[in-house]
């Protein structure tokens, strides 16, 4: 591995999401979430695992911050709990809800830390999804409402705000696939809720200059690598409409205020298009993101379907042929070329201004322990392609100004309850101890490096 090295101001950084770590879902006056039915749900999440202590962040924050500045994070991303804030989606703020946040934030801040808040990591109150939640247009007003409090609240000590962490995972795995909140399978619906979650996107950025804050806003979506699988025409239209289901649907309104015209086309045609209401994607347009989140995990190798699926695109996922390929804990290829693939990508036909890699990292079995310490060497080699990927990209004169690893520690990790362990900490569920692994002593030392030293 040869030397490489991030620019001084370059953001070192951690990620997590409410509902994966904080627990206390019934305390402090904070109301239900559209995960806590679901996870309650019987047979929606393995060993019918829920977030009702998760991490117990709620209470152990502090722990967690001190370990945070341990390993010397410049960075922490994570997400506020809609329901913690408001119990019912709107109405009146939660003042424990409020005091839990700020005292999270000065703790940072007191420990170096730079803030990074989600608005929304999925879980939305129950009491909105009621009313129809993310199909409905009244939860854009809703969402609006609730980032117009956080940023009033918070905006003075925090300058860096992501609107919607992956976009499609709400809506196709909420609403296509089932497999998350709410467990609908409904392709019209599914399109519905992307649209209304990109233009309360817009609208919410536009809110964010309106009150003339001083910091950066920008939308974290998941991105894949998509590759055909063999040369076949058949097989590159496959993979470049799987690209436009994925990807483009959400970049394009994002960065040129218009859904993609092929997609577009191939929605109406099944009559699944969303409504779009005139000025809907002029907010966007007219909204343009301080930087993009980019979540990178894996590549897609795609080709022409065999037979019908739910939504019946024309594509289906094969695995990688190759015979070097490795896989995570998650069954996900490693493959850290694509993660330079998108970052070039995304700069080359969007303009990215400025990009952060808002999650990236791997679940692995983790079962070595020695001297109390979690040895995931495997994990370890995973960051080290990554960030050497990113660290290429940055080279190519791709503007990355930081990376948060998924994730601080241990958690729940949603429809796979806690069977999948990405954190750079471990976490005894029984005992709740904080575990180190030798990766979040690596990556002290590349903290500490500004990079990896060869
Ligand atoms: O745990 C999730 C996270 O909440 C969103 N991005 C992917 C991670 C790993 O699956």
């Amino acid at each position: 591995m040869t030397k490489m090295i991030f620019p001084e101001n370059f953001v070192w950084g951690a990620a997590t999401a409410s509902y994966q770590i904080e627990g206390a879902v019934s305390e402090d006056g904070r109301g239900e979430s559209v995960w806590d039915r679901f996870a309650h749900t019987p047979g929606k999440i393995k060993n019918g695992d829920t977030g009702d202590v998760a991490c117990d962040h709620y209470h152990r924050y502090k722990q967690d911050v001190a370990l945070m500045k341990e390993i010397g994070l410049s960075g922490y991303r994570f997400s506020l709990a809609w329901p913690r804030l408001f119990p019912k989606g709107t109405g009146r703020p939660n003042p424990k809800g409020v005091d839990f946040y700020n005292s999270l934030i000065d703790e940072l801040l007191a420990a170096g830390i730079e803030p990074a808040i989600t608005l929304n990591h999925w879980d939305l109150p129950q009491a909105l999804q009621e009313l129809g939640g993310w199909m409905k247009r009244d939860t854009i007003e809703f969402f609006l409402e609730y980032a117009d409090f956080a940023f009033e609240t918070f905006g003075d000590r925090v300058k860096k705000w992501i609107t919607h962490n992956e976009p499609a995972v709400i809506a196709f795995n909420g609403y296509l696939f089932g497999d998350h909140a709410p467990g609908l399978k409904d392709p019209a619906a599914a399109l519905r809720v992307a649209h209304n979650l990109l233009v309360s996107h817009g609208k919410t950025v536009a809110r964010y200059r309106e009150l003339g804050q001083e910091g950066e806003i920008g939308i974290a979506p998941n991105l894949v690598h998509v590759c055909p699988a063999t040369d076949s025409p058949e097989d590159q239209v496959a993979a470049r409409v799987y690209d436009g289901f994925q990807n483009r649907w959400f970049l394009d309104p994002v960065f040129r205020g218009a859904y993609p015209q092929d997609m577009l086309d191939l929605y109406t045609e099944m009559g699944i298009a969303p409504p779009i209401e005139a000025g809907d994607l002029e907010w966007l347009a007219q909204n343009p993101v301080d930087f993009l989140g980019i979540n990178y995990y894996t590549r897609s190798i795609v080709k022409k379907a065999a037979g019908e699926s739910l939504l019946n695109l024309g594509f289906e996922h094969v695995g990688s042929e190759d015979p070097q390929a490795a896989f995570t804990e998650m069954n996900w290829e490693i493959f850290p070329q694509g993660l330079y693939d998108v970052l070039v990508r995304v700069t080359r036909d969007y303009q990215a201004p400025c990009i952060y890699i808002t999650e990236n990292g791997a679940a692995f079995k983790d079962e070595i322990c020695q001297d109390g310490v979690i040895i995931d060497e495997d994990r370890i080699d995973y960051l080290k392609a990554h960030f050497s990927a990113a660290h290429r990209a940055l080279q190519d004169g791709v503007r990355l100004a930081g990376y948060y690893v998924w994730t601080l520690m241990d958690n729940f990790e949603w429809a796979l309850g806690y069977t999948k362990r990405f954190g750079l900490f471990g976490v005894d569920n029984d005992t709740q101890e904080r575990i180190w692994k030798k990766s979040a002593q690596w990556y002290r030392q590349v903290i500490k490096d500004h990079g990896v030293q060869g």
